[in-house]
């Protein structure tokens, strides 16, 4: 395959839904005069007029945010009348300077009205049905009192029939930008507090945002290190973004979307962008797209490596003075021989291969000549900066890709100097604000899991240990991942669980069914309740993990509270929001700090929880309290005033003591130096056992040097795979943040969740741009919309990810033949339900984007059905609700 640059305009777009039209609803609306607002408890108040400063006669205009976990945050200006949100505004503080810029909101966070005043909105607390299975649907609405009661009851049970460890608290990041209303991570929640208070939970590492190279750099870096900031890129010759996305996965006007552009239209700086799709950054940044196949960067990488090496290009003084593991003479103590990076390149090492550009592009797809003309070009412009977003290491074995990037940036001298960088995502300036709310209770339990291990823990929790299946102690306050300790010769210790997951709390979180992998698989392990008791979600709208719930808690959305959000930009301006309380708590909604109050009233720990304070008490505390160590900062009567405060603190460049000064600054690995061959690792490898509750696969081992290593169901395994041989990959997409706002019909109008298929696939299936199609493999069949187009490599398929899971039965359609008929059909086009739950090697995370699975184009109808399941609400009030009232 070539090598290829596309302009955007050859993009094929699908047609849209054409039941019903959103936007021209929107638009027609904007053009009448006056003011009319209502609010219905289904839909949106109907709003017209407005000018870009907003509707004159509000009663007020309000400082709130958007606080999804997108990884920008954004300050919205809410206009209020009668008690309704009338229209959001966005920042009009800043100007168009680089740090000190206008934090511009996204189509998602313009739109957030339509989440406020959605359908979906949950409205009161509801139970399942005593006799009923979880994801019947069949609910019974209860009051508070009665929720909470039960709730409590049932915890003081499992507490006394397993004790402490056997409640968990679910990854989930819907409010992961608040401090309040925090939902991620698990200990710095106000659940955490309660559990804390009540004696402990069973706690996680990571998140499924990087589970696999939060695993990765202790074993390279020593810890995780960004890579300088996007600005910095000022002072390079190229830029490289493996697997790098932020025009699309950092939306805001005001974050990394502002930076880069900013940097790119002032310096010009050449851009790579290495990535099986040409990417909303590829068309906006890009100079060069090489597409390469998912999972194979870590051959790409050996690959331009072994030019520089034969070409004498890589920058071997940098190599012998900070790296550990790149030669024979630069070795740990009693490593075998050839066991080095350079060893692997030459073919000395066990696989007896030379890793040449050809064997490179046999796997990864670039033509052999390209990986040449890279490699001079990346190892020849002095400095480069070189970083990765966190698609390649989303896959089975991903923490060997995601060191193999680094190592890039290693041979090449990049890490510690201006224009250069670690290999590492970008980073970002922040400003510290932190409450002690979190941190007055430690967890009386020292044991962690992987984010990802929770349905294990459910299914057989006391058979899980360090070895089979990640367990781990927690690291100290500050340090991400897992800490598996070891003895004075290095070697691991081993921790097990001693009881199974009983409880979970799911807040903000879509995990429990959406979000996490396996769709059907995770409702099979959900649906047996003796393995599972408890499953509490509080959340704002009646989700599919809602829908496998046993008590559903209706949460407060930001615009119904006050709250301190940090902002993160990819470049030199620190930032936070202060929110202020728009509008009264809809329906019997409440905060999640109200509803842990009250479930502590519930356990006689009321006053361990609120600490005898309130909520605002403990916010202004902690802004106030910020200023001991930051005096810049405002006050919090302040900030509320001015909503958004930002400064200009430069870029960041990491590393840049150890480059300095090695000797003084060590990095924290065991031989203070970057670890290229890791021993750890080597140790681990020994230790480590596969194949204990599932069977092990291809790409399962833990290798010490950062080596391309052949996965289940990666590139190569389609090769081989005539039923299943198109790879999956489901990309962080702009109609949604996850699934939050994915029920935002606006949104879906806009950006309509499509298949996207290569033209070279597509004509092989006999599908044409907009067909309706079914993918599918063992583990599921989904079914919508082909966007076929040449912006993805050919044998790779990219469905979203985030989209609601909407099952229908198998029986109702004309399922082609290879597809599962024993689970459901999902119309709403979920990724993760042809996602697998085996872990990757290592960190036990998510390996989301390594997936086979086959095309074909759906029967006559199919888009028919497609469309009417598209708009279609998802909420209670269509399911089993038995009112008492
Ligand atoms: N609009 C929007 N923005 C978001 C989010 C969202 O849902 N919507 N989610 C937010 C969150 S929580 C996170 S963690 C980040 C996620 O940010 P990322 O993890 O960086 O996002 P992805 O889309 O998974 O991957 C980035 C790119 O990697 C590519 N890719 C996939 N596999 C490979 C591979 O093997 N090699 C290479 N080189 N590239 C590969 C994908 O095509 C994609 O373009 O985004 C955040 N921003
Ligand atoms: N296949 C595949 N799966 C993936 C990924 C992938 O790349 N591919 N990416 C993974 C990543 S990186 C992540 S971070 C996870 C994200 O997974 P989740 O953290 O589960 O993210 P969301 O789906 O956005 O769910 C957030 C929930 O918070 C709720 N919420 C939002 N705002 C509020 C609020 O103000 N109050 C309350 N009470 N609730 C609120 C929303 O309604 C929503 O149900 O998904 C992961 N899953
Ligand atoms: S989704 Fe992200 S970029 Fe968009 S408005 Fe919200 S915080 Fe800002
Ligand atoms: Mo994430």
């Amino acid at each position: 395959m070539m090598t290829q640059t596309l302009s955007p305009g050859t993009t094929a777009q699908p047609h849209g839904p054409s039941r019903r039209t959103f936007l021209k609803w929107s638009g027609v609306a904007a053009g009448v005069a006056g003011l009319a607002a209502t609010t219905t408890s289904l839909g949106t108040p109907k709003v017209a007029a407005a000018d870009a400063e907003g509707i004159a006669d509000a009663d007020r205009t309000v400082w709130s945010a958007c606080t999804v976990n997108c990884g920008s945050r954004c300050p919205l200006r809410l206009q209020v009348k009668d008690g309704t949100v009338v229209r959001v505004l966005p920042d009009n503080t800043g100007t168009d300077e680089l740090g000190n810029q206008q934090v511009r909101a996204c189509v998602r966070g313009r739109s957030i009205r339509q989440r406020i005043y959605n359908p979906d909105r949950l409205k009161k607390p509801m139970k399942r049905k005593e006799g009923t299975k979880r994801g019947e649907e069949q609910w019974e609405e209860i009051s508070w009192d009665q929720a909470l009661t039960e709730i409590a009851e049932k915890m003081k049970d499992i507490k006394n029939r397993y004790g402490n460890e056997a409640f968990y608290i679910q990854y989930g990041t819907g409010t992961l930008g608040a401090v309040m209303s925090c939902s991620w991570p698990p200990n710095n929640t106000p659940m955490a507090r309660l559990l804390n208070a009540f004696g402990g939970y069973l706690d996680h590492y990571s998140d499924y945002s990087t589970t696999a190279i939060t695993q990765a750099y202790p074993y390279f870096y020593g810890t995780w290190v960004n890579s300088n900031s996007f600005d910095d890129v000022a002072n390079s010759k190229l830029q490289v973004m493996f697997g790098n996305n932020p025009i699309e996965t950092r939306m805001s006007g005001g974050g990394h979307t502002f930076v880069t552009q900013n940097i790119k239209r002032e310096h010009g700086v050449r851009t790579i962008i290495i990535d099986p799709r040409y990417s909303e950054t590829s068309v906006a940044l890009g100079d060069e797209w090489v597409p390469v196949r998912p999972g194979t960067d870590a051959a790409l990488i050996a690959g331009m490596i072994y030019v520089m090496v034969e070409e004498n290009l890589h920058d071997q003084a940098f190599l012998d003075k900070y790296c550990l593991g790149f030669d024979e003479d630069h070795m740990p103590e009693g490593a075998p021989k050839n066991a080095s990076y350079r060893a692997y390149l030459e073919g000395k090492g066990a696989d007896g291969v030379a890793k040449t550009p050809e064997w490179a592009s046999d796997i990864c797809g670039v033509p052999a000549a390209d990986i040449r003309r890279l490699a001079r070009e990346i190892a020849n412009a002095k400095p480069a900066a070189i970083t990765q977003g966190w698609g390649p290491q989303r896959h089975a074995n991903g923490e060997n890709t995601a060191r193999a990037i680094f190592l890039l940036a290693c041979v090449t001298g990049n890490p510690g100097i201006p224009g250069g960088g670690t290999g590492a995502r970008e980073g970002a300036r922040g400003l510290g604000v932190g409450t002690s709310f979190y941190s007055e209770f430690v967890n009386p339990s020292n044991k962690i899991i992987s984010c990802f291990s929770w349905l294990d823990a459910i299914d057989h929790g006391p058979e899980m240990n360090t070895f089979n299946a990640g367990v781990g102690v927690k690291p100290e306050p500050g340090v991400r991942g897992l800490k598996i300790p070891v003895d004075e010769n290095m070697q691991p210790e081993n921790t097990s669980l001693e009881v199974p997951i009983k409880a979970v709390f799911q807040y903000a979180s879509n995990s429990l069914v959406n979000q996490t992998g396996d769709n059907n698989e995770s409702v099979r392990i959900l649906e047996d309740e003796s393995k599972c008791e408890l499953i509490v979600t509080t959340d704002i709208m009646y989700t599919v993990s809602a829908r496998y719930s046993d008590y559903v808690l209706p949460g407060t959305s930001t615009s119904e509270e006050f709250d301190y959000h940090a902002g993160a930009n990819g470049g030199p301006m620190a930032y936070g929001i202060v929110s202020q309380q728009a509008i009264e708590p809809m329906y019997e909604t409440k905060s999640i700090f109200d509803i842990c109050t009250e479930l502590a009233a519930k356990l006689d720990l009321e006053q361990e929880f609120t600490g005898g304070k309130s909520r605002e008490d403990w916010l202004r505390e902690a802004i106030n309290g910020s200023r001991e160590d930051d005096p810049a900062l405002p006050t919090w009567d302040e900030w509320k005033e001015m909503g958004i405060y930002r400064r200009n603190d430069g870029p960041v460049i990491t590393m840049k003591d150890f480059r300095e000064d090695p000797e003084a600054n060590p990095v924290p690995t065991p031989s203070g130096k970057i670890e290229i061959y890791s021993e750890r690792l080597a140790n681990l490898a020994k230790a480590w056992e596969f194949g204990v509750f599932r069977p092990a696969l291809a790409g399962d081992v833990l290798t010490p040097l950062p080596e391309f290593v052949a996965t289940w169901e990666g590139a190569l395994e389609a090769r081989e795979n005539a039923d299943h041989p198109l790879q999956v990959i489901g990309h962080h997409f702009k109609g949604r943040t996850h699934s939050s706002y994915g029920n935002v019909n606006l949104l879906k109008e806009a950006h309509t969740q499509t298949a996207w298929l290569n033209p070279i696939d597509a004509e092989a299936r006999g599908i044409a741009n907009g067909d309706a199609v079914y993918v599918f493999n063992e583990r599921g069949t989904v079914q919508l919309r082909a966007l076929v187009t040449p912006r993805i490599i050919p044998g790779t398929v990219s469905i979203p990810q985030g989209a609601w899971y909407k099952p229908l039965p198998s029986a109702d359609f004309s399922l082609p033949a290879g597809a599962n008929g024993e689970r459901p059909v999902d119309v709403g086009g979920s990724v993760n339900t042809l996602t697998s739950l085996h872990p990757t090697p290592l960190a036990k995370g998510l390996p989301s984007h390594t997936v086979l699975a086959q095309v074909e184009k759906a029967e006559k109808g199919a888009l028919e059905r497609i469309e009417a399941a598209y708009y279609q609400p998802y909420n209670a009030d269509t399911a089993g609700v038995s009112k008492e009232d």
